[in-house]
């Protein structure tokens, strides 16, 4: 675990967290897991500076992309116990704490960015309640493009995935993997080259961002563009870290991340047909999927949905009675 901090020294650390509000300039180490080209990574890069600029560098903000700092499964438990105080994670990465992060992750709930933003809303004040409960304040949440299938062959039917290794980033995913009888492996994103290329796994659901940050056409033919949900980043802060703000940091804190929030939804919609394009340019065959195939998926999706309705309990109805209305 400690080689993942190795790179920032206790110094730095404990400046970041304990200098705030007393007159000295802050830095902030943050971890990402996602890299520096992405637009999620260049969304938080234009966070920061506007924090710095808005504050006449009191709180500077220094971005780690693509797990450098620290690997993305142990981003949310560091920014939880004070290692950074503050972090980006995918939302539905938690799902085995609550069923309530999964949410944007279940098929066909919400596939259009107009329902992704409906979702959001009616999971917000409950997904702020869980983070409260960590010690965590939400900043700021922006949505992945809509996620496809990436693979190596013409696919008709979901029965044509079967037996094949496939690349999970979530439960969600490894539900889907299981019931279309697939063997899913948990790679991050940063890993998917390699995963693939050493064999590891041979498909995969993800969203055209994600596709042309790994090169998929080193390593698939056909993207199969199912739309099937879009998951949501999610940037948290430590509240004992941000209390420590002056109120001027604070605010400045809080206004960037609604700017950071409206800006990254349009940067997402700009950017499904812009990565869509350089797949295909690259030789990728973008594909509509076939009735049967649709439909297979969709059943995965209502199977889902009963499996999500029954983990997630009261709150998960409230939830979905809220989205739906
Ligand atoms: N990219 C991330 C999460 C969803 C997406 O589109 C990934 O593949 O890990």
């Amino acid at each position: 675990m400690m080689s993942h901090y190795a790179s920032i020294t206790a110094g730095a650390l404990a400046a970041g967290l304990f200098a705030t509000g007393t007159g000295f300039a802050a830095s902030w180490d943050m971890p990402t897991p996602y890299p520096d080209g992405n637009f999620h990574t260049k969304n938080i890069t234009e966070f920061a500076a506007d924090i710095a600029k808005k504050t006449s560098d009191s709180l500077k903000i220094t971005v780690h992309s693509n797990q450098s700092l620290i690997k993305h499964p142990d981003i949310k438990t560091s920014v939880r116990d004070g290692i950074v105080p503050i972090g980006e994670t995918l939302v539905s990465r938690l799902e085995n704490e609550s069923p309530i992060f999964g949410v944007d992750s279940v098929p066909f709930l919400a596939s259009s960015y107009e329902l992704s933003k409906k979702l959001y809303d009616a999971q917000r004040p409950y997904l702020e309640k869980l983070l409260a409960d960590q010690g965590l304040q939400l900043l700021f949440s922006v949505p992945w493009p809509p996620q496809g299938i990436y693979v190596k062959k013409e696919i008709n039917a979901i029965s044509d995935l079967e037996g094949l290794k496939f690349r999970a980033y979530n439960v969600g995913t490894e539900r889907v993997a299981s019931l279309a009888k697939m063997v899913p492996t948990q790679i991050e994103a940063s890993d998917v080259p390699t995963a693939f290329a050493t064999g590891r796994v041979e498909a995969m659901i993800t969203s055209p961002s994600t596709g042309a940050d790994s090169k998929a056409w080193d390593f698939v033919t056909h993207y199969y563009d199912t739309q099937a949900w879009l998951p949501r980043n999610m940037v948290i802060v430590n509240k004992a870290a941000f209390d420590k703000l002056s109120d001027a940091e604070k605010a400045a804190v809080t206004e960037a991340a609604a700017a950071a929030e409206t800006r990254g939804w349009e940067m997402s919609k700009v950017e499904t047909e812009e990565k869509t394009k350089i797949l295909k340019d690259n030789g990728v065959a973008i594909v509509t999927p076939s009735d049967e195939l649709k439909a297979g998926f969709g059943e995965i999706g209502a199977t889902i949905t009963d499996e999500w309705k029954a983990k997630a309990g009261a709150d998960g109805e409230a939830l979905l009675e809220t989205f739906r209305k």
